[in-house]
């Protein structure tokens, strides 16, 4: 498993749960200096993350893209993937494309978080998770042709009403027409929604392909009261090769947050190893 950390360039996500801010070349240098495999990069849109940006602070610094978001077609634009409205479908779908292929640029998947928008007046549960299986499987062979995976990702009850499990997950991904999306767990969220944060991990193991670090209050790892001992079991034991990427609040501070971090990715994660059958 790799260790990743979030750089959020999207002031008007103030207040999210991202270490770094504003500051990307900043950003990579202290993940470098702190021993990160890489960054995740939340960018207000495409043109953040192209590669005359991007690659030369990966080169200097000796790290990689482990993901980028998506979500600020929400939180800048209010586009969705479930809109009732077919304009607004089209844009978010346009938005999502575009982030894909910069983000293919640098070896990176996109990831559909808050895009998937919810159901609510104009659009009942089925039409909003037909729009949404419609959308993934067009976007997930949209990425392929760009040689990556499309990660999905389900939000706690709070955030969407369509997708909030890793169960539920894995059903909405095996009626998928596609074979390139990946589902993302955030340990946050699954902190709200799973009986069983490590049984739900590896009921979904196939298809597990990011890894979002949160404590159950969203501040870094070892700060609430998650176990992570039996999550860490659980993705060794499936084999889990992906990233461990800290989505987490700034608590206390963004440089705070990445120390804590990566102590609790190598306390945890890094020198996870199978340990018996499974
Ligand atoms: C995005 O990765 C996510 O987890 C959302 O909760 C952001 O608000
Ligand atoms: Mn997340």
């Amino acid at each position: 498993m790799r260790s990743a950390v979030t750089i959020s360039l999207v002031k008007e996500a103030k207040g999210g749960p991202f270490v770094f801010w504003d500051d990307l070349a900043g950003g990579c240098r202290k993940a470098a200096e702190l021993g990160f495999d890489a960054v995740e990069i939340f960018p207000p849109g495409p043109e953040a993350i192209s590669g005359d940006v991007v690659l030369p602070l990966l080169k200097d610094n000796g790290l990689r893209v482990a993901a980028v978001g998506t979500g600020a077609g929400w939180v800048i634009h209010r586009l969705t993937l479930t809109s009732p409205d077919a304009t607004i479908r089209g844009r978010a779908k346009d938005f999502i494309r575009s982030i894909i292929y910069a983000a293919s640029a640098l070896g990176a998947p996109a990831i559909i978080g808050s895009m998937q928008g919810r159901w609510a007046e104009g659009v009942d549960c089925d039409a909003a998770m037909h729009y949404l299986e419609a959308a993934l499987a067009e976007l997930g062979d949209h990425a392929k042709l760009h040689g990556v995976p499309l990660i999905y990702e389900p939000l706690n009850r709070y955030e969407t009403n369509l997708i909030n499990t890793m169960s539920e997950g894995v059903a909405l991904l095996d009626a998928l027409k596609t074979d390139n999306v990946k589902l993302l767990a955030d340990l946050f969220h699954l902190n709200i929604e799973e009986a069983d944060i490590a049984g739900a991990l590896r009921g979904a193991a196939r298809h597990v392909g990011h890894v979002h670090l949160a404590d159950s209050n969203r501040r870094p790892a070892t700060c609430g009261h998650t176990d992570f001992g039996p999550i860490a079991r659980a993705l060794a034991d499936v084999g889990y090769r992906g990233y461990i990427s800290a989505e987490c609040l700034p608590y206390p501070d963004s440089d705070g947050a990445a120390a804590t971090t990566i102590a609790a990715f190598r306390k945890f994660f890094a020198a996870s190893v199978a340990d018996g059958p499974h």
